[in-house]
């Protein structure tokens, strides 16, 4: 490979099996390859951002789909031998599936479910936070099929103390240590319960991705994505808040009372994050694009709520003093993202912000400067704003 790049690759050692630098993507690879465009905000591990304008599609291709992983892409990945284990306090008595099992026993779904990453916007808070400086990308909405977990489960057998669901995943800690935890987290059981709540084991019709959770993963749509575990092997009805990796400390948490930028309170102050806020995305034009301002402009994205539907989308090229209506279509199910669009004319030739701002169905809007400040620089719903120049 360091010989077709003409020179050497820097961490060769380290890139992720079945994964393609950069240069090499011509075309891209149909398990793991990225799109050209794509973001890599670390390598060890790998999380890739997308950016904004590739996120037009409808349904979010392989190619263009963020990366969020906290540890190392498990090594190797015996998928005809593959299981899924229900266990846990709250099961009657624990049972183990093949995906065989899965795919013969249960009926099969398919939703578009939105996953974004609790640190997406995490860049754009001040003062700044640790960890994965995300702008708007780390969202998608691919098409999951598998299995509902409320049909799994009822086939288990709960007790009636069931609170809880924790995933266990077969990715490595990054020093390699396979005593260490990666991430487990889970939902309450209600949201577990939920008929698009997904054992998935296809993505976009294919199988899914290697780098995505190949060959079976937990989706659950609207909340943080880091509930949708990968490379599923387990799962754990819990008779308490699960306390895996990641659940406890201060990850995916945010101050029960509101704080001031910079202040960390202590952990017993932190409530655990559900259902993420309101959001939308400029996907149209791509910000720094030339216009003529005597013609009609294009603008459209996307648009999601969490748990919710978005109801009224509406953008502004004058700094939020008015602001136009769009049309914005029905999801395709819920949980999924909403198309929106409009057309614009720019009153003159110059320099225009343009700002879209969705308002979801219990009528609240995003801010449109930064929303609450948390140490961990969650849930950041600003206003989307591109620049364009009518020339
Ligand atoms: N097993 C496992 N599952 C995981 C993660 C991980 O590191 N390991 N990362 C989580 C986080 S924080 C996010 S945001 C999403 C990212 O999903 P994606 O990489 O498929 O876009 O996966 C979640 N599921
Ligand atoms: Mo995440």
């Amino acid at each position: 490979m360091a010989g077709l790049l003409g020179t050497e690759i820097a961490l060769a050692d380290r890139l992720p099996r079945h994964y393609l630098p950069l240069a090499f993507r011509l075309e891209p690879d149909p398990m793991t390859g990225k799109h050209k465009d794509m973001i890599v905000l670390n390598d060890k591990p790998w999380n890739i951002e997308t950016p904004a304008h590739l996120l037009d599609d409808p349904v979010t291709p392989a190619e263009k789909m963020f990366i969020r992983n906290n540890g190392l892409i498990p090594d190797s990945i015996d998928a005809a031998g593959w299981t899924l284990t229900i266990n846990g306090e709250s099961v009657n008595a624990p049972k183990t599936y093949t995906l065989n099992d899965l795919k013969k026993r249960f009926k099969t779904y398919t939703y578009q479910l939105v996953l974004e990453c609790a640190g997406n916007g995490r860049a754009n808070y001040s003062p700044q936070t640790a960890g994965n400086q995300w702008g708007e990308g780390a969202v998608s909405c691919a098409e999951w099929t598998g299995v509902r977990l409320k049909d799994i489960l009822a086939d288990v057998g709960l007790k009636n103390d069931a609170v809880y669901i924790g995933y266990f995943g077969k990715d490595l800690h990054v020093s390699k240590d396979p005593t260490k935890p990666v991430i487990s987290r889970g939902v309450p059981i209600q949201k577990a319960m939920e008929d698009e709540t997904l054992i998935a084991w296809a993505m976009n019709g294919k199988d899914i991705p290697v780098t995505h959770g190949f060959p079976l993963r937990l989706v659950v749509g609207g909340w943080p994505a880091s509930v949708s575990g990968k490379w599923l092997h387990t799962l754990s009805v819990r008779n308490k808040v699960h306390d895996g990796a990641k659940m406890t400390g201060k990850s995916y948490k945010v101050p029960v009372n509101p704080v001031e930028p910079g202040v960390d309170p202590p952990e017993d102050q932190f409530k655990i994050i559900e259902s993420m806020p309101v959001k939308s995305v400029i996907t149209f034009p791509k910000t720094g694009a030339l216009i003529d301002p005597d013609k009609p402009l294009t603008l459209r994205g996307q648009a999601w709520a969490g748990d919710r539907a978005v109801k009224q989308m509406f953008v502004s090229y004058d700094f939020g003093a008015t602001w136009l209506p769009c049309t914005l279509k029905a999801p395709r199910n819920r949980l999924a993202w909403q198309q929106w669009s409009t057309e614009v004319k720019l009153p003159r030739k110059g320099y225009y912000e343009i700002w879209a701002r969705a308002v979801d169905d219990a009528g609240v809007s995003q801010p449109m400067v930064m929303p609450q400040w948390n140490p961990e620089g969650y849930c950041n719903n600003a206003c989307h704003r591109i620049a364009v120049k009518g020339v």
